[in-house]
């Protein structure tokens, strides 16, 4: 099935180093965005482990159908990795990273799996929806009531997120299905860039005949907000 596709990370302005991680692999039907934590080269580590296991794990998939759990496998050895590359005791350290993946199960529909406020979106006839809901302190304030959605991005702990791969010995990813890959567009991307856009900045690129010129006019837009953190983003649509 042809996809058409873009994707772009880049530093920003302000941070020394990316420590986000991208893929975009229609023959495997895979489509990731990882954003690393961790500090002194940590993150970017963690952030590029994450992809590169979901990527051998796809390749060796027997078939489509067996995507999902493969690449459900794969974050569970990831965060094993990572949990043991952060070492044990007084000066263990978090090396971590979100993940949101699109899996193409070879039926036609597609799965989101994420951990962390890395985010998914789906547009279609029926507009822009946010599929995979942020693992963050602002979301569950939100959620409860002492935070408005509007509050949210400007909160003191917006970047406090609550699940990661890596933070803890168990690791719960959340999975929904995203619905049929023909129709839509999906857009994949780092908490740099959705703290920097509005829904309907995003809706319009995503609308747009031409994705690659969307994507670059959506990093132009970040790096012209002031892109204080790594922008990231993978577009697809089927
Ligand atoms: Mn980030």
């Amino acid at each position: 099935m042809p996809f058409q596709c873009a994707a772009r990370t880049d530093v920003g302005r302000r941070r020394k180093i990316n420590e986000d991680a991208i893929a975009c692999r229609p023959d495997l039907g895979l489509w990731v965005v990882a954003d690393g934590m961790g500090g002194h080269d940590a993150g970017e580590v963690a952030s590029a482990l994450v992809v590169e296991r979901l990527i051998r794990a796809l390749e060796a998939a027997p078939d489509p159908a067996a995507r999902v759990e493969a690449a459900r496998a794969a974050l569970a050895e990831a965060n094993a990795a990572l949990v043991a590359l952060g070492g044990e005791g007084p000066d263990r350290r978090t090396i971590g990273s979100t993940v949101v993946a699109l899996v193409d199960g070879g039926d036609g529909r597609l799965t989101c799996l994420w951990a962390g406020d890395s985010r998914a979106y789906r547009l279609d006839g029926a507009g822009l929806t946010q599929i995979s809901r942020d693992h963050s302190l602002v979301q569950d304030l939100v959620e409860a009531g002492v935070l408005t959605p509007e509050e949210a991005p400007s909160h003191p702990n917006a970047n406090v997120i609550t699940r990661a791969v890596g933070a803890s010995p168990r690791l719960l990813v959340d999975g929904l299905d995203a619905g049929p890959a023909t129709g839509a567009a999906y857009l994949l991307a780092s908490d740099g860039l959705t703290r920097l856009a509005s829904d309907a900045e995003l809706a319009q690129a995503l609308a747009a005949a031409d994705l690659d010129a969307a994507a670059d006019d959506l990093l132009t837009m970040c790096l012209e907000r002031g892109a204080p953190d790594n922008v990231s983003l993978v577009m697809m649509r089927g």
